[in-house]
């Protein structure tokens, strides 16, 4: 997969070198380009904003440095034969990001980031590559951000983990909270490893059971358990053909 990211802030994107996107990087799982986008601004201030049409606080970012720097990345895309570039901008106005999202992302070829600071970018950019390629426009929660560059390293780490081979084990996916399958749409429980006696705290008896089943049934009554606490939303939206007797005595 390769990334692209258009920023005024490039060292903010520096921990794209570490950990598991990092690695990703080395292994060429994951070819990243990050841009200044001030390379694109046209004047000798290098300005990328203006005050807005309309009135109001705050600064715009101006078309023509996106225009140019967007036009740029998919023109050195596409003549290192990259195919099928989404434009994802992340804004506080955006769709939600959900794991569903991110499994999609994960599924295309090449993402170009466009995060804007200050009020946004002017809407005609967004108009513009939308009528060339799908441009998603997301949000990474009710609270507002100072600028998009965060959010960038959010999906970008959501997505990346998604991809075959870069997570040590497949297995690990399976009870993400979010991920289909047996638990889903519930958040994962609280976990325990060595060793057996912390500061006279113990670990669940069942957990040294050995008994699978019951572990398992340990295991769903405390997601169950977290998930009323911590996000009961998520109950209310759960499917009753999902919740078998044992769940609804909870
Ligand atoms: Cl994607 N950007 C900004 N600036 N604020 C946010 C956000 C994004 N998601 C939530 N708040």
């Amino acid at each position: 997969m390769r990334l692209d990211v258009v920023t005024i802030f490039p060292e903010y994107l520096e921990p794209l070198n570490v950990s598991l996107v990092g690695k990703a990087r080395a292994r060429g799982q994951l070819n990243v380009h990050v841009h200044e986008l001030r390379t694109w601004a046209y004047d000798r201030h290098n300005t990328v904003d203006d005050t807005p049409y309309g009135g109001g606080p705050g600064m715009v970012m101006k078309t023509e440095p996106w225009g140019e720097a967007l036009d740029s990345v998919l023109a050195d895309g596409y003549e290192t034969g990259s195919r099928a570039p989404a434009l994802i901008v992340p804004t506080p106005s955006g769709r939600p990001f959900t794991q569903e999202l991110a499994v999609e992302l994960s599924g295309r070829p090449w993402l170009i980031f466009a995060p804007a600071r200050y009020e946004g970018i002017d809407r005609r950019v967004t108009d513009e590559y939308a009528a060339r390629m799908p441009v998603y426009e997301v949000s990474i929660g009710d609270y507002v951000l100072a600028g998009g560059e965060a959010a960038v390293l959010v999906v970008t780490e959501a997505v990346a983990r998604l991809l075959p081979g870069v997570l040590g084990n497949a297995e690990s996916h399976r009870d993400d909270s979010f991920a289909p399958g047996a638990m889903a749409g519930l958040l994962e429980g609280p976990v325990y490893t060595k060793p057996p006696l912390w500061r006279g705290r113990d670990i669940p008896d069942v957990l040294l059971s050995g008994h699978h089943g019951k572990i398992a049934r340990w295991r769903r009554d405390e997601a169950l358990k977290r998930t009323a606490a911590n996000r009961p939303d998520l109950i209310e939206r759960c499917d009753p053909k999902g919740l078998d007797k044992k769940d609804r005595e909870m």
